[in-house]
């Protein structure tokens, strides 16, 4: 039986790069994202291309009972999850904290806070009871530093980062492996969702330098994912060769 990865928000960006990374490696694959006619043309992809096996849930992160409605109702096959990428998050609205909206906010904890704890809490159990796993989180150089109006989504993401630390202590007796991937600039829907569809105002965000691509991340998952069973990759930070830190891209005009 071929090893399993169950990926977050495999609809779009990173989490979708990474589908076809694993596939590639010959993984068997769990998808989830609310778009379900994506999930379903991406399995079909997968299946034909790599001979993947793919099962597909859909459920929104937010939704404590869906998620764990969802996830409980996959055969015990797809239970033996070898890798859980806990990657679907996002950002929502770049507002000083004074004028920030109760509704982004509450988006932003929801999903990338409290949905990666609820995957997590239900996947973890499943790999304690199979006797090993890798969970791999994916946060952000806004885990590490903070920047103007960035304030709501950025501590959602030193939340993750404080999560990655604490599985990592939690589940060592059961020799889960634990990782943090903190990505910079990477151009996937990312900015499109943060300024609610403004394509425009989403591409000027890349403008002048050339960011990463979804695969450049998808491959250094992929990285942490394959080291030999001893190696835990505790975490890196990826960025565009044009950035050094939150606050620091460089440019040509
Ligand atoms: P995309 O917008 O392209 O992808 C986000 C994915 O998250 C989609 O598949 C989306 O699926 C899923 N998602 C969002 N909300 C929910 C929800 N409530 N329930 C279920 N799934 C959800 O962005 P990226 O690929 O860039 O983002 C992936 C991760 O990488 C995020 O955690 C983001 O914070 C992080 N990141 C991104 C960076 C960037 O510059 N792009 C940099 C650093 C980190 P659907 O809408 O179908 O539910
Ligand atoms: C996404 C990177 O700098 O836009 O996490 O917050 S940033």
């Amino acid at each position: 039986m071929a090893k399993i990865a169950l990926i977050t928000g495999a609809t779009s960006g990173i989490g979708e790069a990474c589908a076809h990374v694993f596939a590639r490696e010959r993984y068997d694959l769990v998808l989830t994202g609310r778009r379900l006619d994506r999930l379903e043309k991406l399995a079909a992809h997968l299946n034909s291309e790599y001979n993947a096996e793919v099962a597909i849930s859909s459920f929104d992160v937010r939704n404590r009972e869906e998620v764990i409605t969802n996830l409980e109702q996959l055969p015990p096959e797809w239970k033996k999850v070898d890798v859980l990428v806990n990657n679907a998050g996002l950002s929502r609205g770049l507002d000083p904290l004074q004028n920030g909206s109760y509704d982004d906010w509450e988006t932003m904890i929801d999903t990338n806070v409290k949905g990666l704890l609820y995957v997590s809490r239900v996947v973890s159990n499943w790999m304690i009871n199979n006797g090993a796993g890798h969970i791999i989180n994916i946060g952000s150089i806004a885990a590490k530093e903070v920047y103007a109006n960035g304030n709501v989504y950025c501590a959602t993401k030193f939340a993750v980062d404080a999560l990655n630390k604490g599985m990592r202590i939690d589940l060592l007796p059961y020799g889960i492996r634990v990782t943090a991937i903190h990505p910079g600039a990477v151009e996937t829907e990312f900015s499109e969702v943060r300024f609610n569809g403004d394509k425009e105002r989403a591409k000027k965000v890349y403008d002048g330098f050339e960011p990463l691509v979804a695969e450049d991340v998808a491959e250094t998952i992929w990285f942490a994912a394959s080291r030999p069973a001893h190696v835990n990759i505790n975490e890196l930070i990826i960025t565009p060769t044009a950035q050094a830190g939150v606050n620091n891209l460089f440019r040509k005009s």
